[in-house]
């Protein structure tokens, strides 16, 4: 395990423990996939519930997993509308683990490029953390089968994110991930903006600034087997946007509270 950010609560400090647990899987056409990665998360982790958050995909995905539903009590749907992006289909959720007390939520992609064989280490690792990130850019991670434009995208955005909002995480965009509930009831979820990727950014320095203690735990992602991809460059340009726009408001913050800036150009929090 590597990579332990935010310090407001020490890392010994006893945490409640995970009794509860919903693992959140977005999903827009991935009938190809969805009944392997339901299966997959259910064999390893058997005490955890899965809820598959569909945006009426055209492919049938929601259909596929409402038939899981019936013959498994630990597999939910959460049916919405129409495509919302992948930040709204995370909000809600988190809103449906609330209302149904769970202590925490996972997120993880349906297309196998996060292995559910690597959850129970996330978990684990949650015992004493916040926030745990399956990390792509930990040492001892593996990324598998992708093309050099996403490995060159994720590490110069990874890059740009860390540099611009002084967040110590080396995977701010990386989507396999522990929150416990806690922390996201510390952060005002209503003000979440990001649509598409730039959530996983934005959710991560909402729990740095709330002090949440991070933890990056390597995994092995590798690029999906079946179905197409939903990045797009409109994906791209709303992240890049809106990282300049909070490492602006950032500096502002922090020059009007009179906080010095680092010599890096990081801001610190207080
Ligand atoms: N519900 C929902 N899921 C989405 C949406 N966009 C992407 N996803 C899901 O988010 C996960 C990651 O998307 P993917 O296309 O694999 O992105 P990539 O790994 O960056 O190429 C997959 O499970 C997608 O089905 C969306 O608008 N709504
Ligand atoms: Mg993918």
């Amino acid at each position: 395990m590597s990579g332990t950010v935010g310090t407001t609560r020490a890392a010994t400090e006893p945490r409640p423990a995970l009794r509860r647990v919903l693992v959140v899987i977005p999903t827009y056409n991935e009938a190809d996939n969805v009944t392997g990665i339901v299966e997959r998360v259910r064999r390893a982790a058997p005490e955890v519930d899965v809820l598959v958050a569909d945006d009426n995909s055209p492919d049938g995905t929601g259909t596929i997993a409402e038939a899981m539903a019936r013959t498994d009590g630990r597999v939910h749907v959460l049916h919405r509308p129409g495509k919302q992006g992948l930040g709204a289909a995370y909000l809600a959720g988190f809103g449906w683990a609330r209302d149904r007390g769970y202590d925490a939520v996972v997120e993880m992609d349906a297309d196998g490029s996060h292995a559910p064989e690597d959850l129970p280490r996330l978990l684990a690792a949650a015992v004493d953390a916040d926030v745990v990130i399956g990390s792509r850019w930990a040492r001892g991670a593996r990324v598998v089968n992708w093309p050099l434009r996403r490995l060159l995208l994720s590490r110069c955005g990874n890059l740009y994110a860390r540099l611009a909002l002084g967040m110590p995480v080396a995977d701010a965009t990386g989507g396999y991930r522990v929150y416990r509930l806690g922390v996201l009831d510390s952060v005002d979820l209503g003000s979440v903006c990001s649509q598409g990727y730039s959530f996983q950014v934005e959710l991560s320095r909402l729990a740095h600034r709330a002090g949440a203690r991070i933890v990056e735990v390597p995994i092995t992602f590798a690029e999906r087997e079946r179905g197409a991809s939903k990045m797009s460059p409109l994906i791209v340009a709303e992240a890049l946007w809106r990282v300049s726009v909070w490492a602006v408001q950032d500096r502002r913050a922090a020059w009007r509270r009179g906080l010095h800036g680092t010599r890096d150009g990081q801001v610190r929090w207080p």
